[in-house]
């Protein structure tokens, strides 16, 4: 049981957990390099090897939150590509159980992102999703697939998201067309990043409602994490991504929930596992600490005391 629990600690249990972690190793339209049904695995495998203890949020994991793992998604190794609508329908469905606590899904290819969302809100056109990415997922069809790591976002966006793409260096023209004509896709492309880092910030601290993190591994720098499908060079530093996930944490949002996906176990370079790891690990601190400022500032005793 311990073995398959991020960090290697024992769980509360389902009904006691505050944060939920969902391996779904899909992978069905990888374009490229291939891999990342090994994704989970090595990040649960190496969360074993990080500190309980965050030293920035002082959260410690062995006290709060408490985590539970939940069995990995089946994905079945026959199961041809167009029936990925309903497999990703049917995790959708299976997801909706678990609402009301932080879900991080774990990849698998980036397409799981649609079947997250649509079993965490009722209203995707409610939702605001910041996609951390190198591709912008806009595309209407890859290699004649509509559904596909390539066109995930389009596919949300056709729902109704809303979508904040940040560290976006790989696109088509008709991507970018989309973009620009879209009032609903605000794109901070990896080129210009540093110059509208300010409005970037300030616009993810005045998100309201619902907000889910994306977090493709290949929209940090391939210097960080090598080890995914499609790496693209200058991508986003460690503290670069650390800012913006705090911004969305420290905002009067409701973060429900993140994935992070698209990374290949691989054993080069030795530790790059063990950075996604932690990645996971901060993603889930951050949010934890929001919940806790959240259950200070409405406790009456607190106040008055
Ligand atoms: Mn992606």
């Amino acid at each position: 049981m311990e073995l398959t629990q991020f960090f290697g600690i024992p769980s509360p249990g389902l009904d006691a957990a505050d944060a939920l972690i969902l391996p779904w190793p899909l992978e069905k339209t990888v374009s490229y390099g291939t891999g990342t049904q090994s994704g989970p695995g090595a990040i649960i495998e190496a969360s074993r090897q990080i500190e309980l203890f965050d030293e920035e949020t002082l959260i410690d994991f062995q006290e709060r939150p408490r985590l539970h793992t939940l069995e990995p998604i089946e994905v079945d190794a026959a199961m041809p590509a167009d029936r990925l609508q309903e497999h990703l329908a049917a995790v959708a469905h299976t997801i909706a159980r678990f609402r009301e606590r932080f879900l991080v899904t774990l990849g698998g290819e980036h397409l799981l992102t649609y079947g997250v969302v649509l079993g965490l809100v009722d209203n995707p056109a409610d939702l605001t999703i910041v996609q951390i990415d190198a591709h912008a997922d806009l595309a209407d069809e890859l290699g004649k697939r509509r559904w596909s790591h390539g066109t995930v976002m389009r596919r949300l966006w056709e729902r109704g998201c809303r979508l904040v793409q940040i560290g976006i260096r790989s696109l088509s023209k008709a991507e970018h067309e989309l973009i620009e004509d879209s009032p609903r896709i605000e794109t901070f492309f990896a080129h210009n990043l540093t110059r509208r880092w300010v409005e970037l910030l300030e616009l993810l601290a005045r998100i309201e409602g619902p907000v889910y993190l994306s977090l493709d591994v290949d929209g940090l720098d391939p210097s960080i994490i090598p080890s995914t499908g499609t790496p693209q060079p200058n991508g986003l530093s460690w503290q670069q991504t650390m800012e913006l996930i705090r911004t969305v944490a420290a905002g009067p949002n409701d973060w429900i929930g993140a994935d992070v996906v698209e990374f290949i176990a691989s054993p080069h370079p030795p530790g790059c596992d063990i950075t996604v790891a932690r990645l996971v690990m901060k993603i889930l601190a951050y949010s934890a600490l929001r919940v806790g400022v959240r259950e200070l500032n409405e406790s009456p005793s607190d106040v008055a005391g």
